[in-house]
């Protein structure tokens, strides 16, 4: 080999990620009036990322407590964060906690809980495809298929009614191989913003439980939706308290502001306490290998504001706050576009649910919304609700205007 040359020379530049990527050409912008509405982020109403307050108490007391030690976790993480994630995700009264048949396990937030979860399907449960939403948040397909999952898709999204194609959605998990692994978002589907309505979950369990498939639950938005822990958690628990099996992910990046932390957990409801013992016995081969244990700050974090009602308490306000800020964001934005005589209807932008606006803008338009506007958001037309202010709803609103009245 030629001494001055690099070994790999082969390798070629790889894309930026589609969503991450986006904030990175935010970065390099220089422009003023510059918004990154891409990574679904929270900001406060002065556009700046929010510390919830009991996160800082419970950190002002994790740091102040001389007893605590920066020991290895367990591999499956700190045992009472695992308990009481359960609990919020499951409710207190779930008798699948009750019965012991439920194993948690502590992972790298949702996306680390989505990766150990498929990949513990991968090598011990018999039907290795998992159908995930058209479409769905971007990093699901190669979650899967690097955990050893072939990815398939069922029909969710209706473009030209904007809502849910239910009618495809059954047909297809009608259509899927009796047992295949079949993914939902709890709530606040991304990048959507539609969800099920209860009644339309009840009839989804019916057809999940009768042809014997399992359901995978995205848990990234819980008191996000709504604004209530309990209500977003309505679909899981509706699966978990049939007595059937199911696995769920969840994070607490958005609902507890926790994005740096990576915490999250990963669920696995069995039909005995006596299975769940052994699922737990391989899902901690499965860590092992690849990060040995995870880490501890985060998780305490948690622990410490789930355990204590007061605290408790105010994250479930201030976790409300969120919610209502990004709700009234949708009335600003939407009103903004009427008074502004925007050509089409624009009431998905109200009716949608979470962080995100699926605007219907398609890649050239915003495209055009970036170059001269300067509003950076991914290419299928997601904003992030989250990233808005009353301050910046002019400036996207005469995007939108323009993008659509110029560059159709
Ligand atoms: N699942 C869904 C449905 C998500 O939207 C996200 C994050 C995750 C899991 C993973 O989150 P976590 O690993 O940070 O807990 N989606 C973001 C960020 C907010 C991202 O793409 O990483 C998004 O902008 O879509």
């Amino acid at each position: 080999m030629d001494s001055q040359g690099s070994s790999f020379d082969h390798v070629v530049r790889a894309p930026e990620d589609p969503i991450l990527g986006v904030t990175v050409a935010y970065n390099k912008d220089q422009s003023p009036v510059k918004l990154n509405l891409g990574v679904g982020a929270y900001r406060t109403e002065e556009g700046k990322p929010l510390v919830l307050n009991v996160v800082r108490q419970a950190e002002h007391s994790l740091v102040n407590d001389k007893a605590r030690v920066k020991e290895y976790l367990p591999i499956v993480g700190l045992a009472e964060f695992n308990k009481l994630s359960a609990k919020l995700i499951f409710g207190s009264d779930s008798s699948a906690i009750q019965d012991n048949r439920v194993v948690t396990v502590q992972c790298l937030s949702g996306t680390g809980s989505l990766r150990v979860g498929g990949e513990f399907l991968a090598k011990h449960y018999h039907e290795r495809t998992i159908y995930i939403p058209a479409p769905t948040w971007g990093n699901h397909p190669k979650v899967f298929t690097l955990a050893g999952l072939s990815v398939k898709t069922y029909r969710y999204y209706d473009p030209s009614t904007r809502g849910l194609d239910f009618q495809g959605l059954l047909e297809d998990l009608n259509s899927t191989p009796s047992g295949a692994i079949i993914l939902f978002h709890a709530c606040a589907h991304n990048p959507t913003g539609v969800d099920p309505t209860l009644e339309q979950w009840g009839q989804i369990r019916q057809l999940i439980r009768s042809r014997g498939l399992l359901p995978f639950f995205d848990s990234a938005y819980q008191g996000f939706a709504s604004g209530s822990l309990d209500a977003d958690a309505q679909s899981v628990r509706m699966f978990a308290s049939d007595g059937g099996e199911c696995v769920v992910a969840q994070s607490y990046a958005k609902n507890m502001g926790l994005y740096g932390e990576r915490v999250g957990a990963l669920s696995i409801v069995c039909k005995t306490a006596d299975v769940a013992g052994r699922v737990e016995s391989q899902v901690k081969l499965v860590i092992r290998p690849m990060y040995s244990n995870p880490p501890i700050h985060g998780a305490s974090i948690v622990a410490a504001i789930l355990k204590d009602r007061d605290l408790y308490n105010e994250w479930t306000i201030e976790l409300k706050a969120m919610a209502d800020r990004i709700i009234s964001m949708r009335y600003q934005l939407f009103e903004a576009l009427q008074a502004r005589g925007t050509p089409g209807d624009w009431s998905h932008i109200i009716k949608q649910i979470g962080m995100f606006t699926f605007t219907g803008l398609n890649t050239e338009q915003v495209a055009f919304m970036t170059k001269e506007y300067h509003i950076y958001m991914t290419s299928d037309g997601r904003i992030s609700m989250a990233g808005l202010s009353s301050r910046t709803v002019p400036h996207l609103a005469d995007a939108i205007h323009a993008a659509v009245t110029k560059a159709a």
